[in-house]
């Protein structure tokens, strides 16, 4: 079934449920929060919902109920592909139900004609100086599309609540299709001589990627695996939350990506697999080449710690296991590059990191997250500009966050809108003598 009316079949089903809960258990309790968490970022108050994705600690991340393995498992796969293709992803956020191949592909024809960037897009991009961060561009290049969302036009003509997340989907469904491209483009213009960035119309988004980047086969792959492993990771952390966030105030998706490109951008969250890249060449460099000893890593790990800074790529605000998006990866990198010296310096860090954040006993978890393998898989492939990584996660989670907006107005979730506290207030619900 075409993926927009199977979408509206699940739509219409799940209002109800919605309603239900709303009406009839509205004042049912959650849960209890403390003044911890209150004063610790929100760590673990049960205030958000989605059904796109589910973040277990111990477990890590579910898309629909299923594993990142069971995921690569099931999703249709392309002719030569190892990995599934992107837009097969995108119909099971969505719907929850792995599309058939058949479906699968006409979302891949519905993406590829949605692909082609206004001129003006690529004048912003070349306006911009050389030295501007990536994602700095992408986040401008979102959001001069803006004038382009079909649900702001019909908003303003005068639109029925029930069918916004009608033209939300268009308005979704184009820039999930454009972000790669504006991706591409930022990469040609700053790295490379040949900024022009041709397209392939009969591939799908990942291998389209990697043809306009001019990265021949297993990039194909790695674009897929990462745009799909980046995609979501529940509706808390910083980018899923902006976007969320910002859409819940009726802004369009242009905005809400924008702003979610701009959270992502921070060195504690998406930022950090860049960090990561300057982290190792860094020992690199006082190494002369040489894979360091554990002893010697040992050494520049502790020296990172007393220097007040973090281990980019390990610990994370939920998980308290090793990520399963770094176990992919490090599947992947096995089988196609273990000889990789840089490979070589992530294995010694996963060996040497966790016991001394442990014996540090400030991090709650000591594991390596997500940002640990990916830039050393890019690297392998010649993207040694790792200012750039953090753009390829963002085209990644776009499609999460994304598929959230939609739900969000289907189900009409209203305006964010938490509540806030002076340290006075906290004091005497402390008991604090004032
Ligand atoms: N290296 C050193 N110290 C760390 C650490 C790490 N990798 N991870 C956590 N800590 C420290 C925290 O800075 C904090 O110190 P203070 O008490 O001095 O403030 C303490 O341990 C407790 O932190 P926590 O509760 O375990 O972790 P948070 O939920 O506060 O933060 C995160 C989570 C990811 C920001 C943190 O683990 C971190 O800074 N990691 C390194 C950066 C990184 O890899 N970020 C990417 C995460 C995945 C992603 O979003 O892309």
């Amino acid at each position: 079934m075409e993926l927009k009316d199977r979408l509206y079949e699940k739509i219409e089903g799940h209002r109800v449920r919605i309603q239900r809960l709303k009406k009839e258990y509205g004042d049912v309790e959650v849960g209890r929060y403390t003044i911890g968490q209150v004063i610790g970022g929100m760590r673990g108050i049960k205030s958000l919902i989605t059904d796109i994705s589910y973040l277990d600690p111990n477990e890590g991340i579910r898309y629909r109920g299923y594993t990142l393995p069971e995921v690569f498992e099931k999703l249709p796969k392309p002719e030569n592909g190892e990995m599934p293709c992107v837009e097969g992803l995108y119909y099971l956020l969505l719907t929850g139900e792995i599309p058939t191949k058949a479906e699968a592909e006409k979302v891949m024809v519905d993406m590829g004609n949605r692909r082609q960037l206004p001129k003006y897009v690529y004048d912003v991009i070349d306006a911009f100086p050389k030295k501007s961060h990536p994602m700095a561009i992408l986040s401008a290049a979102v959001m001069s599309m803006e004038k382009e969302s079909i649900f702001n036009a019909r908003y303003h003509r005068g639109l029925h609540k029930e069918d916004y997340w009608d033209s939300t989907y268009e308005d979704a469904t184009n820039l999930i299709a454009k972000m790669p491209v504006i991706g591409a483009y930022i990469y040609n213009k700053l790295y490379t001589n040949e900024p022009e960035t041709f397209q392939d119309a009969s591939l799908d988004l990942g291998a389209n990627f990697a043809y306009m980047i001019n990265k021949e086969a297993p990039y194909d792959d790695v674009s897929r695996m990462y745009f799909i492993i980046h995609a979501d990771h529940e509706s808390g952390n910083v980018s899923a939350h902006t976007g969320h966030l910002i859409a819940s105030s009726l802004s369009d998706v242009y905005y809400a990506v924008s702003g979610m490109i701009n959270g992502l951008a921070g060195p504690l969250h998406g930022l950090a697999n860049q960090e990561v890249l300057r982290w190792i060449q860094g020992v690199r460099e006082k190494m002369g080449d040489k894979v360091p000893s554990k002893e010697k890593m040992k050494e520049f790990v502790w020296d990172t710690l007393n220097s007040g800074q973090v281990i980019p790529g390990f610990g994370h605000a939920v998980l308290r296991k090793t990520d399963p998006r770094y176990t992919v990866q490090r599947e992947f990198a096995l089988k196609h590059m273990k000889d990789d010296p840089l490979f070589e310096y992530v294995n010694t860090l996963y060996e040497v990191v966790p016991p001394i954040l442990v014996e540090q006993g400030k991090a709650k978890n000591p594991w390596p997250n997500v940002d640990a393998q990916s830039g050393v898989i890019q690297w392998h492939y010649g993207i040694t500009q790792y200012d750039f990584y953090t753009v390829l996660f963002s085209i990644g989670r776009a499609i999460g966050v994304l598929s959230n907006i939609i739900w969000d107005r289907a189900l009409g979730y209203p305006l964010e809108r938490p509540k806030s506290v002076s340290t006075e207030m906290l004091e005497r619900i402390a008991g604090i003598k004032q």
